[in-house]
């Protein structure tokens, strides 16, 4: 038996995940100044926001001197695009990806061999968090091409020796089958296309938790303990939240162990801060605010202090794993997807929350927002159970009576709900889309 064997989750790659702090500082701080100086000396954006503050690469002497450090935006990779962040000559950088931006054109990140490896080296740490191991069957269906879901988690999965059926998203009966005829272990995909895959196998005759498929490391959009628990009943896999995002490196900025009480970070290679919105100044630990990342080892688009717009808080205490590395609380929101409805601040994942509290709803809901009479208006439409619709109209009513009451509670005003049939909502291949804006101002 290998070592990976006895101990899953103690891959030997994982063993930055257990550094003492003390190792863990230091090491963050020997590759903040390189990152610095790199990023200082070539990139033109990073040189002059530094030099209009004052600061030197010199300046950088402890973790502290962080916070004087200019914050990089999605702005400034628009406002440079396409190639203007990059650290290294054109000929170093082996792989382009992309991802979707605020204006019509995406927003670019680059990578060097170097940068290839550490990223396939956190996603095997993130997959050894998870329980996987050499041997088991991973079933990618994250979508392949700029995105960086596809490809990222690939060289991951092979990296840590299992091996990968890129299926990439999308054709779910043929997903179904292979995970069938494969003896498929694990699948990452994002967690509203697994649910799509659970009722789709469902209407084919096939029992997920008759298969061999024991783990789902699920990521990429915002989900619920709720949905979850859904999943988890719905297929008897194990489901572990994964995070990242494409100008840090794509997934793999942090993952869930057993535990399930948070996203390590894999602070060896990125540095978490959490900082208010609003004022721009960092919010102690158990506190909620906008997570702020900066690289610590990328090559070829280093980056400083970069605003995600998620919101989450750094758990305070040690988690029971024994990993050191801390950990972040899952992202159940953005700081720029709020809605404003009236003047009230509105959360699709507070919607998620509240409507899954209710028997008989199933975890597909889209929110529909008009105006009408220059007011706005908000229709939140959610499918239910199938029996629901066989049985007597008061169970219906009962039904919107409870979710209406659930949604008044978490929202500040009266958005009108429609009962759907299971199945109506349309599914996504990728992340999902919650929220139509059918609203023109
Ligand atoms: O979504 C990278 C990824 C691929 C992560 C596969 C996990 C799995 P982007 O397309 O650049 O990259 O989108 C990044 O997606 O800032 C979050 O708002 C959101 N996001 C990513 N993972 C999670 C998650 C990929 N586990 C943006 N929970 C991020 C909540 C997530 N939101």
């Amino acid at each position: 038996m290998s070592a990976a064997e006895a101990s899953p989750s103690r891959h030997p790659v994982s063993e930055p995940d257990y550094l003492s702090e003390g190792e863990l500082r230091e090491m963050q701080l020997r590759r903040l100044q390189k990152t610095v100086l790199r990023a200082y000396e070539n990139v033109a954006l990073f040189h002059q926001r530094m030099k209009e503050l004052g600061l030197a690469p010199q300046d950088v002497r402890s973790l502290d001197d962080l916070a004087r450090l200019p914050f990089t935006t999605k702005a400034d990779l628009r406002d440079t695009y396409p190639f203007g962040l990059f650290a290294s000559p054109m000929k170093d950088i082996v792989r382009l990806h992309a991802s979707s931006g605020t204006t019509g054109k995406p927003i670019v990140v680059a990578y060097t061999n170097e940068d290839i490896k550490v990223w396939s080296s956190v996603i095997v740490r993130a997959f050894a968090a998870c329980g996987l191991h050499e041997g088991d069957i991973v079933q990618n269906a994250y979508g392949y091409g700029l995105f960086t879901g596809g490809l990222g988690v690939h060289y991951g999965a092979e990296a840590l020796g299992a091996t990968v059926i890129p299926i990439s998203g999308g054709n779910t009966e043929r997903q179904i089958m292979l995970m069938k005829d494969f003896g498929v272990t694990a699948i990452c995909c994002t967690p509203t296309y697994f649910l799509h895959l659970i009722d789709h196998a469902a209407t084919m005759g096939v029992d997920l938790k008759s298969l061999p498929l024991r783990a789902g490391v699920f990521g990429a959009e915002p989900w619920t303990e709720s949905m979850r628990q859904h999943i988890q009943a719905g297929s008897g896999v194990e489901a572990f939240d994964i995070f990242g995002l494409s100008e840090i490196i794509g997934p793999g900025v942090g993952c869930e162990c057993h535990h399930h009480c948070g996203l390590h970070i894999f602070e060896d290679h990125f540095i978490v801060e959490i900082i208010d919105p609003e004022s721009g100044l960092p919010v102690p630990d158990g506190t909620e605010g906008e997570l702020v990342l900066t690289t610590l080892s990328k090559q070829a688009m280093p980056m400083l202090r970069y605003r995600t717009r998620d919101i989450t808080m750094i758990l305070p205490g040690r988690c029971a794993c024994g990993r050191t590395i801390r950990r972040i609380q899952r992202i159940g929101r953005r700081s720029d997807d709020m809605l404003i409805l009236r003047g009230v601040n509105v959360f699709p994942s507070q919607v998620e929350t509240a409507l899954l509290q209710v028997e008989g709803t199933l975890p597909h809901y889209q929110i529909v927002l008009t105006r009408e009479h220059g007011l706005d208006q908000m229709e939140v439409q959610i499918e239910v159970m199938p029996q629901m619709f066989n049985d007597k109209v008061g169970v219906l009513q009962d039904l919107r009576h409870k979710l209406q009451k659930a949604l008044d509670r978490v929202l500040g005003i009266r958005a009108k709900i429609s009962l759907v049939e299971a199945r109506t909502i349309q599914r996504s291949e990728g992340k999902a889309r919650r929220v139509i804006d059918r609203r023109t101002s």
